[in-house]
């Protein structure tokens, strides 16, 4: 058994390895960033527990790495032309309203409102939402929902969202603090972080599955240490987890250069090096890493090299070996 921590992409992309590696997919367990998750429109979108959804189904968007691949947005573009024909402005609307739908907490600081929506939701990506949402108000947990449309999509690793709890990942920049999606997608990343807080995760409580997931030897994917990973290490019991199982983690630097995404401004932003050096400051609990072969950062703990670039299956199945090397170091 394996369990692996995933964001939006790099563990993603890693995860294709598996196919070619002595792990049995069905040993697999994904546990997914809900620090991202956002209610649009009245449907909860979760953008990482999707991408491994998608991917696994066949179906992701590979050149976005989000959504459905071919999806239209048919209805997205009508709320657009609604809103401007209507002459309200476009934009992040937050609902501000603390609410219970069937018993369901409601995250104050993850709700936005569908006029205008602010983030493209595909018209088949939305019916995952939809079916999402009602079966939470039907009284599902994320955890089942998760389960449910695993099955549909055919997964054949388990996909366990990281807390049936809500938390909602805050960037707090120059201009005032934003949900993550807010400063990702509305404002593109163009702003100064100053800070990073995971909204609800210290009263936030792993699943029993999760911790027993983490009873096994953990993979920490090549994520954003920051948005991806942080906020399942801002749970307190996920730490403790950590603190007691081999982990080897992947490092989504090379040495000060990082793969994709607001990494670097991000790891700046809460106080570490964005480097491969403060990828390991941020991992105590981590017994070995996965570095890349131009990647000469000296670490405390026991280093695998390979070419860490992951463009495709083949440089999937070369990580996830050095991973495999990795974990036989630790466990
Ligand atoms: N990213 C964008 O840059 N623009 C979008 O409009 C957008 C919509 C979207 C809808 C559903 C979904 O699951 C993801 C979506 N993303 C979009 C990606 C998302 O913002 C981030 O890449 C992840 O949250 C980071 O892991
Ligand atoms: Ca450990």
């Amino acid at each position: 058994m394996v369990t692996f921590l995933a964001g939006g992409t790099g563990t993603p992309k890693l995860l294709d390895g598996l196919g070619g590696s002595t792990f049995d997919p069905a040993d697999a367990t994904v546990v997914g960033n809900t620090g991202d998750d956002v209610e649009l429109g009245g449907v909860l979108v979760c953008p990482d527990l999707d991408t491994v959804l998608f991917d696994g189904g066949g179906v992701l968007d590979r050149k976005r790495w989000w959504g459905i691949d071919g999806d239209t947005a048919e209805t997205h573009e009508e709320l657009h032309r609604l809103a401007d024909a209507a002459g309200l402005d476009g934009g992040p609307r937050y609902l501000s309203d603390e609410a219970q739908v069937s018993g369901r907490e409601i995250a104050r600081w993850r709700r936005f409102s569908g006029v205008a929506e602010f983030m493209e939701l595909g018209d088949k990506d939305r019916a995952v939402h939809v079916t999402r949402t009602s079966l939470l108000d039907e009284g599902y947990s994320l955890t089942e929902v998760t389960r449910i449309l695993a099955d549909a999509f055919d997964l054949d690793v388990t996909l366990l969202p990281m807390s049936d709890d809500p938390v909602a990942s805050i960037v707090h920049t120059e201009e005032g603090s934003m949900h993550f999606q807010e400063y990702w997608v509305a404002r593109r990343a163009a702003l100064e972080v100053r800070d990073v807080e995971f909204r609800g995760a210290d009263e936030a409580t792993p699943t029993d599955e999760v911790l027993t997931a983490l009873d096994s030897p953990v993979v920490v994917g090549p994520s954003n240490p920051v948005t991806s990973i942080g906020p399942m290490l801002a749970v307190p019991e996920i730490q403790e987890a950590l603190d007691s199982t081999p982990v080897v983690a992947v490092s989504p630097f090379v040495e000060d250069r990082v793969f994709s995404g607001p990494a670097a401004e991000l790891m700046r932003g809460v106080g570490y090096e964005a480097s491969t050096a403060g990828v390991a400051d941020a991992y105590p609990f981590a017994d070995a890493f996965v570095l890349d072969e131009e990647d000469g950062t000296d670490l405390d703990r026991p280093v695998v090299r390979t070419d860490t670039s992951l463009d495709g299956s083949d440089d999937a199945a070369r990580v996830m070996s050095a991973v495999e090397e990795a974990l036989e170091v630790v466990s």
